[in-house]
């Protein structure tokens, strides 16, 4: 297949790109942290959403060694964010990892290698996964993840409510974020019903989890979600995924002396 040549030839040929979206804290309004997202430069197509590439690199395995590579992009770029100023020394770095990524052998190695090679401390660095993760392979899972908390590395659940919520796997799996899926969200705005993600936050709080809630766009959804609790905020309403040079203007208006 035509793309799969392509995406192949993209890693060697430097065609990818990271955004970043940054991650708010629903106390201060300051940015905490940015999420990772990869894009894609093809030479022809131009710009391909990962919706349709992820895909494909997830079945052909590609994702591992792109996987690799936007972890190390990014780490490297955050701390070039931490040396910028004091105030920034804490922001918080957060990678998606596929379900193909966490059965790789090496992975927790090949992550501790990026975080040497990087300097970036292991605690500004949180991996996202999605429950569907959680929920096979049990064993080698649960190594996985408590080899790579052992390191420093905070764990977070995304799209949180969308997958199978079997809730006893919080218990199981050393878990320190979830992530609201946006449709949640959404219907805080729009009249739906909002008791799920009320019972969602409740349930972070007793648990001591951070929750984060994904695509606010409207402060109205900020208003309720602060009210209850919610410890972050992502979405249109503060920034869009963005280019690393924006999230340096983004930090530089925020900061006081910048
Ligand atoms: O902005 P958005 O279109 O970037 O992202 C679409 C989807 O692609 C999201 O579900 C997101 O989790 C996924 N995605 C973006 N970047 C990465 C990445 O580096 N690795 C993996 N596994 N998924 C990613
Ligand atoms: O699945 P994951 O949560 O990793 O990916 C985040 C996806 O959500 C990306 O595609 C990103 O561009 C998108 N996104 C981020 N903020 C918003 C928002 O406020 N509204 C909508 N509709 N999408 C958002
Ligand atoms: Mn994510
Ligand atoms: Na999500």
């Amino acid at each position: 297949m035509r793309l799969e040549a392509d995406l192949r030839k993209a890693l060697t040929d430097d065609q990818f790109i990271v955004h970043y979206q940054p991650m708010v804290s629903m106390r201060t309004g300051e940015i905490t942290g940015v999420e990772a997202l990869v894009r894609w430069q093809h030479p022809e197509r131009g710009l391909v959403p990962p919706n349709e590439f992820i895909p494909l690199a997830e079945a052909t395995g590609l994702i591992r060694p792109l996987g690799l590579w936007v972890l190390r992009e990014s780490c490297r770029q955050a701390v070039t964010w931490a040396a910028a100023g004091d105030s920034r020394r804490g922001l918080k770095l957060s990678v998606n990892v596929s379900a193909r990524q966490l059965q790789q052998d090496d992975l927790v190695e090949q992550v501790a290698g990026i975080l040497r090679e990087t300097g970036l401390p292991a605690q500004r660095l949180t991996l996202e996964m999605t429950e569907s993760v959680l929920l096979e392979k049990g064993e080698e899972t649960l190594a996985t993840l408590t080899a790579l908390r052992d390191l420093g590395i905070r764990l977070a659940i995304d799209d949180f409510g969308t997958g199978y919520s079997s809730l006893s796997y919080l218990h199981s799996f050393p878990v320190d974020i979830l992530k609201i899926d946006r449709s949640f969200v959404e219907r805080l705005s729009t009249g739906g019903d909002t008791a799920l993600i009320s019972t969602i936050l409740r349930l972070g709080q007793t648990m001591k989890l951070e929750t984060v809630a994904e695509g606010i766009e409207h402060p109205q959804e900020l208003l309720l979600l602060r009210r209850q609790g919610c410890t972050t905020g992502q979405g249109y309403h503060f920034s869009p995924p963005v280019p690393a040079a924006r999230i340096e203007e983004l930090l530089a208006e925020a900061s006081p002396d910048g």
